[in-house]
C-alpha cells in the first residue's frame, strides 16, 4: 500500500548445485560394469562381516535386498521389508552369493526405535560388534543377549567374528525435519563403542529419490541435488562421519518394475565398493599389527 513495494521474498533453493558436489569419472553402463569388477577384485583373506543398523524402517533391508538384486541382475526380495513402528526385521541374518557378495557377509539387523525399551538394544549391537552373538539369533528388546544363553552366545569370539564394517542406513528426509534426538543418542552409543573396536564406519541416506524429485525422475542428478548435498552435510555433523564416507542411494522398491536400472545401480555399487574396500582394510590393518608384534 502507499506504494510501499514489499521485500522480494527469497527465491526457493535451487534444486542443482552449480556443479556436482561428488564428481564420478562417467555416469554410463561401461562404468557400470568396472564398478562390479572392482568390488569383485576386492578379496580379503577371509570372508569379512559387514554390519548393518540404523532406525526402524530407514530402509536396511530394502539395501540388502537391492545389492543381492544387483548381484544377480534382476529383482530379489530375500529380505523381510515393510513400514510399520516396529522393526520388521528380529533376527540376526547374513546374506552372501556367488558374485557381489562372494567374497563378504551382509548382516543386517533388527531396526532401532526411539523408546530405550524397544526396538534394537545397544546392548546388544556391542556384543555383535565383539563378534559374540551367534547366526539365527532372534533378537530381544527388553532382555540382551547374556552368557547363559548356551546357544547364541559365543564366549571367545576369535577376530574373525567380530564386525569388520558397520554401516549406518538412515533415512535421508530425516535430515531435513530433525532426526529424533532418541535416536541420536542410541547411535552415539553404537558409535562410541565401534570407535573403541576401531571398526571403520559407512553413512548410507536411504530414500533420495523421496528428499528430491530431481532424483526420482532421474537418478544421475543425485550429486548434483542440493537437498541431497545439504543432507550429506547434515549427516555428517550429527553422525561425526567424514562427507566421503556418506552415500545417498536409492533402494529398488517394491512398486519398481521387476526390470533392473543400470543407472540406479550405480550409487549402490558406488556403496558396496566402499565399505567392501573398508572391511578388507581393516583385516589388513590387524594382520599387519600382529606381524609386526
Ligand atoms: N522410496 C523409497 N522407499 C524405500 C527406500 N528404501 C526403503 N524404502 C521403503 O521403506 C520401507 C522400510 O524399508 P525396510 O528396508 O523394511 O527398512 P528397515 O530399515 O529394514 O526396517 P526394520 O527392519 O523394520 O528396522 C519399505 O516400505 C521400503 O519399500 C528408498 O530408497 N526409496
Ligand atoms: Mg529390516
Amino acid at each position: 500500500m502507499g506504494g510501499k513495494k514489499s521485500k522480494p521474498s527469497p527465491p526457493p533453493p535451487c534444486p542443482f548445485t552449480r556443479t556436482p558436489w561428488r564428481t564420478i569419472p562417467a555416469w554410463n553402463q561401461d562404468y557400470e560394469l568396472l564398478l562390479r569388477r572392482q568390488i569383485k577384485e576386492i578379496q580379503p583373506q577371509w570372508k569379512p562381516t559387514i554390519v548393518l543398523v540404523g532406525p526402524v524402517g530407514a530402509g536396511k533391508s530394502s539395501f540388502v535386498n537391492a545389492i543381492l538384486s544387483v548381484s544377480k541382475g534382476h529383482k530379489t526380495d530375500g529380505a523381510c521389508t515393510g513400514k510399520g513402528d516396529k522393526s520388521c526385521t528380529t533376527s540376526y541374518d547374513k546374506y552372501t552369493d556367488n558374485s557381489l557378495l562372494q567374497n563378504f557377509r551382509l548382516r543386517d539387523c533388527m531396526g532401532l526405535e526411539k523408546s530405550a525399551e524397544e526396538g534394537f538394544n545397544v546392548a546388544d549391537m556391542v556384543s555383535l560388534l565383539k563378534g559374540h552373538i551367534k547366526d539365527g539369533y532372534t533378537f530381544n528388546p527388553r532382555s540382551p543377549i547374556t552368557p547363559e544363553n548356551k546357544t547364541h552366545w559365543r564366549d571367545n569370539p576369535k577376530f574373525e567374528h567380530q564386525t569388520h564394517c558397520v554401516v549406518f542406513v538412515v533415512d535421508a528426509n530425516v535430515m531435513h525435519t530433525g532426526i529424533p534426538p532418541a535416536y541420536v543418542r542410541k547411535i552415539r552409543e553404537i558409535q562410541t563403542a565401534v570407535k573403541q573396536l576401531r571398526i571403520p564406519r559407512v553413512l548410507i541416506l536411504t530414500k533420495a529419490d523421496v528428499l528430491c524429485e530431481e532424483v526420482q525422475k532421474e537418478i544421475s542428478n543425485v550429486f548434483r541435488s542440493f537437498r541431497v548435498r545439504e543432507a550429506i552435510k547434515t549427516a555428517s555433523e550429527v553422525f561425526n562421519i567424514p562427507e566421503a564416507s556418506i552415500h545417498p542411494i536409492s533402494n529398488y522398491e517394491d512398486e519398481d518394475s521387476v526390470v533392473m536400472n543400470w543407472k540406479k545401480n550405480i550409487p549402490l555399487l558406488l556403496t558396496l565398493r566402499q565399505i567392501t574396500q573398508y572391511a578388507k582394510d581393516r583385516i589388513e590393518a590387524v594382520n599387519e599389527h600382529s606381524d609386526s608384534d
